[in-house]
């Protein structure tokens, strides 16, 4: 009786254990943009995620040209356990702000450089959502596809410690690599 109720016992400590180890954070960022001109500036977005090991999926999604699709991606992202959106719209770029309205998942919009106008309006359209829906907007261009997937990480890492490890360490390289000197 006795040794069957030890075997018992650590049958369930092996079992919790192994399942305590099996337990990864399924994060996932999804990276969507308006068309694939936008994908030389949101695979700078890819490359960061990718350094900081974060799982991610991409896709392009046109408010416009594929309302459908987007309707479709919006209301699927929360079962797909997807954390944080980020969204590359340029010119009229109303994508970011209608993938936010469709779910509750957070939403960072990189405003595109568009070609007439040096993505100031990819900018304004992004960053000036009336009261109500927010979009997390990020700098134009390059910097802002970068600077969306760190601050996806940075959400992440709220709930995840290996990525707020990741990030930490990606910061202090960052740190290092400035001289003190121009010169
Ligand atoms: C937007 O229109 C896209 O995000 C893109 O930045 C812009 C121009 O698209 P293309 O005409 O290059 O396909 O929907």
């Amino acid at each position: 009786m006795s040794t069957s109720f030890n075997f018992k016992t650590i049958l369930i400590i092996l079992i919790q254990k192994l399942s305590m180890k099996k337990k990864r954070y399924s994060h996932r960022v999804s990276i969507v943009m308006g068309s694939k001109s936008d994908y030389s500036t949101m695979k700078l977005c890819e490359k960061t995620l990718k350094l900081l090991k974060i799982n991610y999926e991409t896709y392009i999604v046109s408010a416009h040209r594929t309302p459908e699709r987007m309707f479709n991606y919006a209301k699927s992202a929360e079962s797909r356990n997807i954390n944080v959106i980020i969204a590359g719209a340029g010119g009229s770029a109303h994508l970011p702000g209608m993938i936010a309205a469709l779910t509750r998942i957070p939403v960072i919009g990189v405003p595109i450089e568009s070609k007439k106008l040096k993505g100031l309006d990819s900018l304004l359209s992004i960053a000036q959502m009336p009261k109500g829906i927010p979009v997390g907007t990020v700098a134009i261009g390059t910097d802002g596809a970068i600077n969306a997937a760190l601050y996806a990480a940075s959400i992440i890492s709220n709930f995840d410690p290996k990525i707020k490890n990741s990030l930490i360490k990606w910061r202090s390289k960052q740190s290092k690599s400035v001289k003190k000197k121009p010169n």
